[in-house]
């Protein structure tokens, strides 16, 4: 019985569930659709890479001597989702008999792959994603009869499940978390080894001319993309991460410094989120680096809690609340998002280099997107929809299971508290001790209510006072609403008033 197996360009990898026991009669589908490349208006290095990647994927399944059809992209031809790919390749293959698919990323397209087995009349088998390593059924389990869906206590199981930098059911070290140690600000002489770039053969060169052509106007130049395109490569960058950047990944999780966008990041989640990487093989290995001593414990486990903890976390709160989850605004949050975030042009220096290095590489890494660009977004009131579309479209690891609970919930608080304990609000304070970005800029730090006072000031206590009555109890917050209380009248007054004027002044900020 032959069957279609559907593969999506977020699933390139060979330990992929519907590629396991493939026959020889059976065909295996990839499609380059408009719908998939234009629902946000990705990123040029996001789309290059997967096209490229997804091309580099279905000729080793070729070499492998599989059956593959291949659909590469077309603007003008009539088949522009992935329902038109399947319709296209039942047509062209007679005797197919059942489709199958490994549970996509986003409920989106989910839905329409709920729609095939009565659009095509056969049979659609959808398996388990199980390169996660926490099921959609086991998060189930774990939140039932929670009160609370805590990142911490998910992550403590999880490493309890894997053994991961475990010994006697106990965390190696007798902590849990190192997260304290992994907030030192970054010396500004500090010289970071990059992580490895790669240059591009014949195939990736024919999809930059492609995406030059039919993308022009979406974000980014094709000149330099320099991301892995397979997993042999992807692999090797990660190894190269292990052993260059990794040992001081620990330190220096949540530090920033002017000009260098990766600083001791891996960039990897580009990889993993599209099937390159698999995300056992990068906790062993991480996990051997560590007993090897070549890395220190709070590296090690800094790097496995992305992994197991946040990675696994994000997903799983996706699918148990999606789609209710994507309509939340609980801090009603309208304002438009500013054209500053597509160009880059501000003067506020720490908005400048995130959103430049995203425009450069299609990232930036976790605190720039949370504590820049996200932070801003909550402070200002921007629109969780605008928000969310533009993480969505402008990084390269970025699909909705992961970028919608981390922006909407994490960033945004928009979900009321599922997956923060208090909002990740901060002023110019907090930016100056991580990074070294306030000295290089135009606005003065220290100041709030002077003309060139730092924006992030004025808008973080009127941010705070517009939501009193949601965050006033918060005891995590306690002391800082005793600071604004503790003000005088005129003093509020001013601030809220600079607040205000920032507000309606936002592009030209
Ligand atoms: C992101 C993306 C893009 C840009 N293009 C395609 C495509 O042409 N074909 C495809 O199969 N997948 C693409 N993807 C990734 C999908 O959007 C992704 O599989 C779904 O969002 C589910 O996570
Ligand atoms: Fe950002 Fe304010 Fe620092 Fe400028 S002064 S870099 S706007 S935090």
């Amino acid at each position: 019985m032959a069957k279609l197996v559907v593969v999506l360009g977020d699933q390139l990898s060979p330990a992929l569930a519907s590629l396991q026991k493939i026959g020889p009669d059976d065909i295996i589908l990839l499609a380059e659709v408009a719908e998939e490349a234009c629902y946000v208006k990705h990123h040029k290095h996001k789309i290059i890479l997967i096209f490229s990647a997804m091309r580099h994927f279905a000729a080793t399944l070729q070499q492998q001597g599989k059956q593959v059809c291949y659909l590469e992209y077309n603007k003008s031809a009539s088949i522009r989702s992935m329902t038109d790919a399947v319709a296209y390749a039942l047509q062209q293959h007679c005797g197919i008999q059942e489709i199958v698919i490994t549970q996509c990323g986003e409920y989106r397209l989910q839905q329409t792959i709920n729609s095939w087995p009565q659009k095509f009349a056969i049979p659609v088998t959808q398996l388990e994603d199980d390169r996660f390593i926490c099921s959609a059924t086991q998060f189930t389990r774990w939140a039932e009869g929670k009160k609370q869906l805590r990142m911490e206590y998910f992550y403590r199981d999880m490493r309890r499940y894997t053994g991961l930098l475990m010994a006697n059911n106990q965390p190696l070290g007798g902590k849990w978390n190192y997260d304290a140690e992994n907030r030192k600000a970054c010396p500004s002489n500090t010289t970071p080894i990059m992580p490895l770039q790669f240059s591009c053969d014949d195939i990736t060169d024919t999809v930059k001319r492609l995406v030059q052509q039919q993308f022009a106007d979406h974000m980014g130049s094709v000149d330099n993309f320099s991301y892995a395109v397979t997993g042999k490569d992807a692999r090797q960058a990660f190894l190269h991460f292990v052993a260059t950047q990794l040992p001081q990944f620990g330190d220096y999780q949540d530090a920033m410094l002017f000009d260098k966008p990766f600083l001791f990041h891996s960039i990897c989640s580009v990889y993993l989120n599209c099937g390159l990487l698999d995300v056992r093989w990068m906790c062993n290995k991480v996990v051997a680096a560590y007993h090897n001593g070549d890395v220190p414990l709070n590296a090690a486990e800094g790097f496995i809690r992305q992994l197991i903890g946040w990675r696994e976390y994000v997903r799983g709160l996706y699918w148990l609340l999606m789609p209710n989850y994507a309509e939340h605004n609980q801090l009603n949050a309208q304002r438009n998002l500013p054209e500053f975030y597509w160009h880059g042009k501000t003067q506020m220096r720490c908005m400048q280099q995130a959103i430049s290095s995203t425009i450069e590489h299609a990232y930036s890494h976790h605190i720039q997107r949370l504590m820049i660009t996200g932070n801003f977004a909550l402070l200002a009131g921007l629109s969780v929809k605008q928000v969310t579309d533009w993480y969505l479209a402008v990084y390269a690891d970025a699909y909705e299971w992961v970028e919608l609970p981390n922006t909407l919930g994490m960033a945004l608080f928009a979900d009321g508290g599922v997956l923060a304990s208090k909002p990740y609000a901060a002023s110019g304070a907090y930016i100056n001790r991580m990074s070294n970005y306030c000295k290089n800029c135009a606005y003065q730090v220290k100041h709030t209510t002077q003309t060139d006072a730092c924006p992030f000031n004025a808008l973080y206590w009127d941010f705070l006072h517009r939501h009193q009555q949601q965050f006033g109890a918060n005891p995590r917050l306690a002391l800082t609403f005793a600071n604004w209380q503790n003000r005088s009248d005129s003093d509020k007054a001013a601030i809220l008033a600079k607040a205000a004027d920032t507000l309606n002044r936002l592009e030209q900020l």
